[in-house]
């Protein structure tokens, strides 16, 4: 796994306060981004370091690997900060920039689904895609909850027990404010116990098998998959197996290099520009937005059906 590449996080004075919507001058641009289980309108939702991510990263084509809204817990508990709605708008701003932004629902954003093969605001919505790489190499593009029996209809970390999960995002909280005061990157302790239960790692080795059998069936050369919030970069059976981790515990996204090589990213500390809009954020009240359908609410019939970009799967 890759660290940041030597951004500006020491730098003062020349950044501006905030640094807006727009990418920084040295954004690396790669061929292809993925991004999954960001979890927008969650309060586990790393919104902060994506932000921070996405003005050094750009990309010809992003894919949002699934779960980027959780649509589960708007309907219980409300929370809808601006840099939720910041992510949102960073998304659409690279969209209108010339970015192909393929949106691929998962588990959490399901409500989605109900949309698939349309585009909505020049995001194409489809269940699964065929990603060509530079090199040849052909991945099959999904969630991944389709495909998992165990946890399809339930929560994901179902072996960890729901109020479990929740306790380790809400500790994670409080333990990261300490920890970002003493300067600390950002560490998660819900990741951290996953890699240490017995149960956890054997359902996280079975994922990754049943994925990478999915994509031999699929006669591709690998699947680039999320829903487990478990990145990771390695062969599965002759399978190249990557999966793009999330924005709620280890903060990470894979870039597609132009000569078609994979890499993993891993976002845990904010630059200086993020810093300030951190800082900025705190100021502001904690809801932008009373409603759900206040973000939500979107004209489908307005957009133009896509036939060509249907799922594969479909
Ligand atoms: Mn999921």
């Amino acid at each position: 796994m890759s660290n940041q590449p030597g951004k500006p996080e020491l730098t003062t004075g020349s950044q501006p306060p905030s640094g807006g919507l727009g990418d920084a001058p040295d954004a690396k641009k790669f061929r292809t981004l993925f991004l999954s289980d960001v979890h927008l309108g969650s309060r586990g939702c790393q919104a902060h370091l994506l932000l921070d991510f996405m003005r050094f990263h750009d990309a010809d084509t992003i894919y949002l690997v699934g779960d980027i809204v959780d649509g589960w817990r708007l309907k219980k508990r409300w929370h809808w900060p601006q840099a939720h709605n910041d992510v949102v708008q960073k998304l659409l701003r690279k969209g209108r920039k010339g970015s192909r932004i393929v949106y691929l629902p998962g588990n959490h954003d399901e409500f989605l689904r109900d949309y698939l093969g349309m585009q909505m605001g020049g995001i194409e919505i489809v269940d699964t895609a065929i990603h060509e790489a530079a090199d040849g190499r052909r991945f099959l593009v999904v969630h991944g909850d389709q495909y998992d029996v165990v946890v399809r209809h339930a929560k994901w970390l179902a072996f960890l027990g729901d109020w479990a999960y929740n306790f380790a995002l809400w500790t994670n909280i409080y333990v990261n404010l300490v920890r970002r005061r003493m300067g600390f990157d950002y560490w998660s302790l819900s990741a951290w116990a996953k890699n240490k239960v017995k149960n956890a790692v054997s359902f996280i080795g079975r994922y990754e098998e049943t994925l990478s059998h999915e994509a031999g069936k699929a006669d591709v050369d690998g699947v680039i998959c999320g829903h487990i919030h478990h990145a990771t970069m390695q062969d599965v059976g002759g399978i190249a197996y990557v999966n793009t981790g999330d924005w709620v515990e280890s903060c990470t996204a894979v870039g597609e290099n132009e000569d078609g090589s994979f890499e993993l990213i891993k976002w845990t500390r904010l630059s200086a520009a993020g810093e300030a809009e951190l800082r900025a954020a705190k100021a502001k009240p904690e809801n932008v937005a009373d409603d759900p359908a206040q973000v939500l609410a979107f004209d489908p019939q307005a957009s133009s059906r896509d036939d060509d970009d249907r799922s594969a799967a479909a």
